[in-house]
């Protein structure tokens, strides 16, 4: 029998593209449930050509459930996903909840799919999206050069917020758009804008916002900390120095990172151009005299790490400089999680 698979938090932004997924990948399973809060419970959505309807989250919607991936908020993945292994069925969580745990294996299957098995809680934590969308170009150049340093800007989706970011970013073009007056005079924007910055500090819409997530100490943002802290515990590397400035950018998909990394090696650009040619999961775009970069508007509703822009520093020879974009949903969400299910759902096939 094939295993059987739970999609948690079925209605998001994520859990859209989750379902869309299992709807497109090669099939890998038995009965899929849908599962999501009680406000959702009964609604219809389609998946593999079949109207499956929405079961509330209760413990027993996990009876006969082999895996189970939760992109839920973390308050409730913490309280949901020991109940889900508690029930028999392996958690792979897209929150933030396990991700630093000890005993969570933090997971993407190009590069430590070996440490689903280490998994004490049955709980797998998928990494934060912005992590992923550079992790995957990186550790290529690390097996390399060996990565030493990192320090990265990242240009945000309003989707990794989810809805609401969207609805919010499209409410707010439409309150700007029109005016040609806006963009000369400080307040104007804010103005056109008014009061709904939806889960955003200030207006999104002709702007860029340097923030994403939680005030923690010392004014670093939990997002910048999410990129110092998986980086390093994904690439093995406890003592990667990591700074990270996250910016929120007018986009819907697709999650960009400029990033500048130092190495234990010189580097060689088109050294890093083949490595990362050959690498899984990873698409090349980098051919600037033809106008050809990584961008979101490109990347979204695709499955690669888009990387581009590939420079030796000039100052430094064991660095380089490049830029890199992925769907914020997909890989950086929704494939991931999938991903790390599909690795799961070997293990309940018998072998022959
Ligand atoms: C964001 N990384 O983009 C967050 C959500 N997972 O807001």
């Amino acid at each position: 029998d094939l295993p059987s698979l739970a999609v948690v938090g079925a209605t998001g932004a994520v859990g859209a593209v989750m379902c869309d997924l299992l709807s497109s990948r090669k099939n890998m399973w038995g009965e899929i449930r849908l599962i999501a809060s009680a406000r959702s419970a009964g609604k219809k959505i389609m998946v593999r050509g079949e109207e499956l309807t929405v079961h509330a989250l209760a413990p027993e919607a996990f009876d006969g459930i082999d895996v189970a991936m939760f992109d839920v908020p973390d308050e409730v993945s913490l309280e949901w996903g020991p109940i889900a292994a508690a029930r028999g069925a392996v958690v792979v969580d897209n929150s933030g909840a396990f991700r630093m745990d000890p005993d969570v294996p933090l997971v993407v299957p190009e590069i430590n799919p070996e440490q689903v098995r280490n998994r004490p809680k049955g709980i797998i934590a998928n990494p934060n999206c912005t992590t992923l969308t550079m992790i995957v170009a990186l550790s290529p150049l690390h097996h390399e050069y060996g990565l030493r340093e990192l320090t990265v800007a990242s240009y945000q989706a309003v989707s990794g917020a989810g809805k609401v970011g969207i609805d919010t970013l499209l409410g707010q073009i439409d309150k700007v758009s029109g005016d040609h007056n806006l963009g000369s005079r400080s307040g104007n924007v804010r103005r056109a804008v008014g009061d709904d910055l939806g889960p955003f500090p200030a207006p999104l819409a002709l702007n860029v916002v340097p923030w994403a997530g939680s005030l923690k100490d010392n004014g670093w943002s939990s997002e910048e900390l999410k990129v110092r802290n998986e980086s390093r515990k994904i690439l093995g590397l406890p003592d990667l120095k990591v700074s990270a400035t996250c910016v929120r950018v007018a986009v819907i998909t697709g999650h960009s990172a400029a990033v500048h990394a130092v190495f234990a090696t010189e580097v060689d650009a088109e050294g890093a151009r083949e490595a990362l040619r050959h690498a899984p999961g990873v698409i090349l775009v980098d051919d600037p005299a033809a106008g050809e970069f990584p961008m979101p508007i490109d990347a979204v509703g695709t499955d690669p790490c888009w990387v581009g822009r590939i420079r030796k520093s000039l100052d430094d020879p064991r660095a380089l400089d490049l830029f890199v974009t992925g769907d914020n949903l997909r890989k950086g969400a929704a494939l991931n999680t999938a991903q790390i299910a599909e690795v799961l759902a070997a293990e309940f096939v018998p072998a022959h």
